[in-house]
């Protein structure tokens, strides 16, 4: 493998890495945590030290020893644009195209798959019965939805996002647990990578307009979310009941709406071939023409979340 042979993402987050003074085994550490094949992650290696080692700046000790630590840092993912994201989750699963994927408790199905970007739809993931309760559970104590503010950090309410919603803390009870437990075990990750079960509800005309559910580093807002088990990798959105008309979710991007089936439910992650944040999982709510809406979200972390609702 040549270095020009490598992605064009990849080329130029090992480049940024060489021209801060890494090692080669702290880069290849890296890559490994991002979940890239250990071959390939030597071989990007050598491949980047030998086109890139000879032109980069020559760093003092210190500089290089300054560089080091920051690459290694529990959140050097946001340190940089240019750091890729790990691999995404349920990967390995995937491999095979199984039609049905067996958790401890429930058969899932496999309905569709999109490979760029990756986006899963999944029936019976819910039952009837549980979906009903998640929205009685709900009913109860919705508010106003928020989006976070990506200047200041707050959470302001917005126009783009008219639902109501609530969240479950991790593990509230009996049906959370057992929820979030097929859940980690379907996309293959840990319970304590995932944020809270946030419900949300659509009334007729209620939409999301179409965003990433990725914060974006350069932002000096997200720096707070960010340092709560680092970047989002995937989201995960289970649809509560059949909706009349409308309320689709839908990826403007790849010209995809996924209508909403009670119990059904559509995985996307955000990270592209080579690990980088992947703009194509741009998707909102379309607006519910008729009936109400009824889903519940779970985003998946890097590392542990301990954010709000822990
Ligand atoms: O309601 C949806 O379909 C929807 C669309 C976009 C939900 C979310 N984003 C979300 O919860 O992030
Ligand atoms: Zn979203």
């Amino acid at each position: 493998m040549t270095f020009t042979q490598l992605p064009a993402a990849l080329q130029s987050w090992l480049r940024t890495m060489v021209e801060r003074g890494s090692t080669p085994d702290a880069v290849r550490q890296a890559l490994l945590a991002a979940k890239y094949e250990p071959r390939y992650a030597s071989d990007a290696v050598n491949a980047a030290w030998r086109e890139l080692v000879d032109t980069a700046a020559v760093l003092t000790e210190s500089e290089r020893a300054d560089s080091v630590e920051l690459l290694n840092r529990p959140d050097a993912s946001a340190a940089s644009n240019a750091q890729p994201a790990p691999a995404f989750p349920l990967g390995s699963q995937l491999a095979d195209m199984p039609n049905r994927l067996q958790t401890s408790d429930r058969v899932v199905e496999m309905l569709f798959v999109i490979a760029a970007p990756k986006v899963v739809l999944f029936g019976n993931l819910l039952s009837s019965d549980e979906c009903d309760q998640l929205v009685a559970l709900s009913r109860v104590r919705l508010q106003r939805s928020s989006v976070v503010n990506a200047s200041t950090g707050a959470y302001d309410i917005h126009p783009d996002r008219t639902s109501s919603g609530t969240y479950f803390i991790r593990s509230e009870n009996e049906l959370l647990q057992r929820i979030e437990r097929r859940i980690a075990e379907l996309v293959d990750c840990p319970v304590a990578h995932g944020e809270p079960i946030q419900v949300l509800h659509y009334q007729p005309g209620g939409e999301y307009k179409p965003h990433h559910d990725y914060f974006d580093p350069s932002n000096a807002g997200n720096r707070d979310v960010l340092a709560q088990g680092g970047q989002r990798i995937a989201t995960l959105i289970m649809y509560l009941n059949d909706v009349a008309c409308g309320g689709s979710t839908v990826f403007p991007e790849i010209g995809l709406d996924v209508l909403p089936r009670k119990g059904h439910a559509v995985y996307f992650a955000y990270s592209d071939d080579t690990g980088m944040l992947d703009a194509r999982s741009l998707h909102g709510g379309s607006p519910v023409v008729e009936g109400e809406k009824w889903i519940a979200t779970k985003w998946f972390r890097q590392r542990d979340y301990g954010g709000p609702g822990e």
